[in-house]
């Protein structure tokens, strides 16, 4: 089978239902650098770009700098940096992406990413680095002992994480008097751009007032909504695209067809003509921001703990089973909707059915193992807030702390059984007996004591310390006696409705 490429794309034979780019590829510019080329970049921002692109023309090209792992570079610049966007829904769909012309590798090409940063063609620098990648402490200010962070602040010329990086592009565009650009956080974190900008001045504080004062008077941070359900690569979908498309793609990216972006009306210069392509710019992200992360991936988490537990494989599989979808529906408009002011133009009961509906696609075989990864950063985005905002309120948690108690659980196995947690504190949480402790009240008492993942208010309150060690018990107890944890959800709903 041909390879992906250039050559390809100009191959009369080539299959007409697959969309290749419009625009003249080697004449496009690079405006954009983009932190963090993953799966989520590569099916989300890039096609948007590709789309404007597509319709607007414009230097927009995009140079993407991985932190770690330099596979991306390799296996993409085999194939001209070209990839496939399939679309996985009732109907497939196929579009190769060109919007990617470059991909650098921190550590080994590092002065080609601060030249790339330091250009004068490069508008917006947007990144995908999930939560972790933010190096906060638990005030929400830069974590300066974080270990990337202590490397960079010793050596700020050569940076490693992409805090360092923003901040020395930043400071070479200022010593060469450019303008700033405009930092576009993309990740699943409530106020991305709020959260990005105090880690960026804290870090540029370190280093130079007047710089840091500099960037916080002439950087837009807009604050973003991103979504669109895209499990990772396996080797299926290399197989099934290539076959689809009619030549071999190493590296396709598979999503669902429903895509979203809202950015903050809050920016620095131009942009590709995003808005031609479905991006809504609004005053209100916030609103945006929380339905997404409470109603979908709250959800998700919920579903990746409790339905790890149950056996599951993937999100089709556990919201599959009626059981669970009566759970996580009557989570939504019980402890969900309602516990945030939703934006007036969107109706958040349709979004929260939706968002169900949008797990029942059985196209998609998006892993709860995948969703289950780093969960000490992702309940505190996803749960904690929402339980919070409800104490306000007087208002129910108990669903949300069977929600908890299953990710407790989840990780208690798993340190009794030594499987790999993947979660950046794996190896504080491995330092802890509590965690494994038999009995439950003591292993609630272990979480919540965690002052970085759960501040220092939820040990202090005994409803939430009740609710959870109830949860936590009921689902032992259900599970030891053998039933399936589909039935203990399923009893708790019902116990919920009965009060
Ligand atoms: C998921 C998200 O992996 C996860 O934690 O909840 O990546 C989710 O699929 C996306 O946010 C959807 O936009």
């Amino acid at each position: 089978m041909r390879k992906l490429s250039t050559a390809w794309l100009l191959e009369p034979q080539r299959r007409q239902a697959v969309a290749i780019p419009r625009y003249d590829r080697a004449q496009t510019g690079i405006g954009i650098v983009h932190i963090g080329p993953g799966a989520f970049h590569r099916a989300h921002q890039a096609v948007y770009t590709e789309n404007a692109m597509n319709r607007s023309g414009g230097n927009w090209g995009i140079c993407g700098v991985s932190l770690r792992s330099s596979d991306a570079r390799d296996i993409l610049s085999q194939q001209d940096l070209l990839y496939t966007l399939a679309i996985l829904d009732k109907s497939s769909r196929y579009q190769v992406i060109g919007a990617i012309r470059e991909i650098l590798v921190a550590g080994e090409q590092s002065d080609a990413i601060l030249a790339r940063l330091s250009a004068d063609t490069t508008r917006i620098v947007s990144l995908t680095i999930t939560e972790k990648g933010y190096c906060l402490n638990a005030d929400g200010r830069l974590d300066l002992a974080h270990p990337d962070i202590a490397a960079d602040l010793d050596n700020p010329g050569r940076p490693q994480s992409a805090i360092g990086f923003l901040v020395e592009g930043l400071r070479l565009r200022r010593a060469s008097g450019l303008t700033a650009f405009t930092v576009l956080s993309c990740d699943n974190v409530s106020g991305n751009g709020t959260k990005l900008r105090t880690s960026v001045l804290d870090y540029a504080r370190q280093i130079d007032g007047e710089l840091a004062n500099w960037i916080a008077d002439c950087a837009a941070f807009p604050n973003t909504m991103v979504d669109s359900i895209t499990p990772k690569t396996e080797d299926y979908t290399i197989a099934s695209v290539s076959d689809a498309i009619g030549a071999q793609d190493n590296w396709p990216i598979q999503r669902e067809a429903f895509t979203q972006w809202v950015i903050e009306n809050n920016w620095s210069g131009d942009r590709p003509d995003w808005e031609g392509v479905g991006v809504v710019f609004t005053n209100n992200v916030e609103g945006f921001e929380k339905a997404k992360l409470r109603l979908l991936n709250c959800l998700h988490s919920t579903l990746a703990y409790a339905g790890s537990l149950a056996g599951f494989a993937t999100v089709y599989e556990a919201a599959s089973d009626s059981r669970f979808r009566q759970f996580i529906s009557d989570l939504a408009r019980e402890e969900i909707i309602g516990s945030f002011e939703a934006p007036g133009e969107l109706d958040i009961e349709r979004y929260s059915e939706s968002v169900i509906s949008r797990f029942l696609n059985p196209e998609i075989r998006h892993q709860l193992a995948q969703i289950a990864w780093d969960g000490s950063q992702k309940i505190q985005m996803r749960l904690l807030p929402v339980i919070r905002d409800n104490l306000k309120l007087q208002r129910p948690t108990r669903h949300l702390c069977l929600a908890l108690a299953s990710w407790f659980e989840f990780i208690c196995l798993a340190l009794r059984a030594g499987r790999e947690i993947v979660d950046p504190m794996a190896a504080q949480f491995a330092r802890m007996p509590a965690l494994t402790d038999r009995d439950a009240g003591n292993v609630v008492n272990g979480f919540l004591g965690i002052e970085a993942i759960f501040g220092d208010d939820l040990i202090h309150n005994p409803l939430i310390i009740r609710q959870l060690t109830d949860s936590l018990d009921s689902l032992r107890i259900g599970m030891a006696r053998g039933q399936s944890i589909a039935d203990i959800l399923d009893k708790r709903t019902r116990d919920v409705q009965i009060r």
